[in-house]
């Protein structure tokens, strides 16, 4: 079989789902030459095709009560991709956009970037089609109910954990806990993200954005420049935007753009310390807008719009899949950005990155770029297996230790004839390699 007859069947057997395509077609484009050659043997085993075929798919009802005392309905996801590293895991995303093909790219995308980690984790993702948005607290915790007392069936700390992801930050973790523990009467790790006074590791909730600055950094030092002084533009303004915006004003760089889905802000003068903790505030206590920001800070904002004709050396789109379309890659592109380091999963559409990569910018694939995030996932688990608590400095240091390594397996990878380094490559055949080997050593599962 050739690479476009194999596009071809996947394409057959997933019919109207586009998220998911994209995904893969990126992997396979990346293994394809690697599989004809030294990686012959996980062709002739079948490693591809059992890899774009998931373990297993949940779907089930939630039904739960507003405040109006009205019966509401959603669809709730749990998609378990493969197992062969460890008990699945991966986040739950609320938000109305999630389907059938975005949970499947994202527990797709999950399974190589946890192999990355080289943690003990399987690949998985969920969620529902719920809107947090203008509900009360109330509603989320009934919502949050409703959906762990099916959700609980299919999870435990030896079997799958989720954590979060868009929509489900702190406050859903923890309504999702208390059920959890109440249907199953065990206090477990059967979810990662928890409060840190109740089994919640440290460092995190920081963790997703500190580890793709920390890889921002690997990538710059190979070319012997650092942080300080260059200009961040950033999408989004959940959990991912605060914190790689945190840690890029700690390494001195001026963080100059963060957005949400209505609009982008743009600071000339530089997001500092204590507006970022405005904007914390704003977005995590009181749920508000990033317009706002516009009218406290005297800043620009830009509503309907995107960050990226704004002029930055380094691009981290931080919100969601899709978010950067060509035209923007030629903007940053013609803006002399010198890299795009992907926050979100598969924030590029497949045109941008392509762009992105002929014109030789340094660009970080989110499954390498955020695994941050999981890996401190990973180390919480540790933490509740061993009964323990690490502190902060402890598992910080653990993080950059993996963000590192994770950059050092993209370059061994991803190396070009001409020295450069193709960090999509690198961490496609990295990620797989380890999948791989284990699933021909358990057999013809
Ligand atoms: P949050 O819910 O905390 O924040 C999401 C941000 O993105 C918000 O500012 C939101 O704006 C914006 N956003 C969401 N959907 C859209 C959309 N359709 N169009 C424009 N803007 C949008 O989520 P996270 O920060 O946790 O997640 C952000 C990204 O990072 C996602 O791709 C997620 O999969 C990925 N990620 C998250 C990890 C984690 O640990 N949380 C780990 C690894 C990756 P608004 O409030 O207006 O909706
Ligand atoms: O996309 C991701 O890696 C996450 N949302 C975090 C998953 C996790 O289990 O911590």
């Amino acid at each position: 079989m050739n690479e476009a007859d194999f596009i071809e069947r996947v394409r057959a057997r997933n019919p109207n789902e586009p998220e998911y395509l994209q995904a893969v077609e990126e992997v396979v484009a990346s293994l394809w030459p690697f599989l004809q050659d030294e990686g012959r043997r996980y062709l002739d085993a079948g490693v591809l095709e059992r890899l774009t075929e998931g373990d297993r798919a949940i779907s089930f009802r939630v039904a739960w009560i507003d405040d109006q005392g009205e019966v509401q309905t959603n669809r709730g996801y749990r998609i378990q991709w493969c197992g062969v590293l460890g008990p699945y895991k991966g986040g739950l995303r609320f938000h109305p956009s999630v389907n059938f093909a975005i949970s499947k790219f994202l527990a797709f995308e999950q399974t190589f970037k946890n192999a990355l980690t080289t943690l003990p984790l399987g690949g998985a993702k969920g969620g529902a089609d719920f809107d947090p948005k203008g509900k009360s607290d109330e509603e989320v915790m009934r919502f949050c109910q409703s959906f762990m007392t099916e959700l609980s069936r299919y999870i435990g700390p030896d079997v799958d954990v989720p954590a979060g992801d868009i929509g489900v930050g702190g406050r859903e973790i923890g309504y999702l806990f208390g059920q959890y523990r109440r249907m199953t009467g065990r206090f477990e790790g059967a979810l990662t993200g928890k409060g840190v006074g109740w089994g919640g590791s440290e460092i995190r909730t920081e963790a997703t954005g500190y580890g793709a600055i920390f890889f921002a950094q690997e990538m710059f030092a190979a070319r012997d420049e650092g942080l300080e002084g260059k200009t961040v533009g950033i999408s989004g303004a959940g959990n991912v935007a605060q914190y790689a915006a945190e840690k890029a004003i700690a390494l001195g760089a001026k963080v100059v753009t963060m957005s949400d889905s209505s609009g982008f802000i743009h600071d000339p003068a530089g997001i500092d310390r204590d507006k970022l903790e405005w904007i914390k505030a704003l977005k995590n206590d009181r749920r508000g807008r990033i317009r706002e920001y516009a009218e406290q800070f005297d800043a620009e904002y830009h509503e309907g719009k995107k960050p990226w004709s704004v002029a930055m050396d380094l691009a981290l789109p931080c919100a969601t899949q899709n978010e950067l379309g060509r035209e923007d890659a030629e903007a940053l592109v013609k803006n002399e950005c010198a890299a795009i380091v992907e926050g979100a999963n598969m924030p590029c559409t497949a045109a941008a990155a392509k762009l992105i990569r002929e014109r030789g910018l340094l660009y970080a694939p989110g499954k390498a770029a955020n695994a941050g995030g999981v890996a401190t996932s990973g180390l919480e688990m540790t933490q509740n297996s061993q009964r323990m608590y690490w502190g902060r400095e402890r598992v910080e240091d653990e993080l950059h230790e993996i963000m590192r390594d994770i950059h050092r397996a993209c370059c061994e990878h991803g190396k070009g004839e001409d020295g450069q380094i193709d960090y999509v490559r690198g961490a496609n055949i990295a990620g797989f390699i380890r999948v791989a080997d284990a699933m021909i050593a358990q057999g013809a599962i």
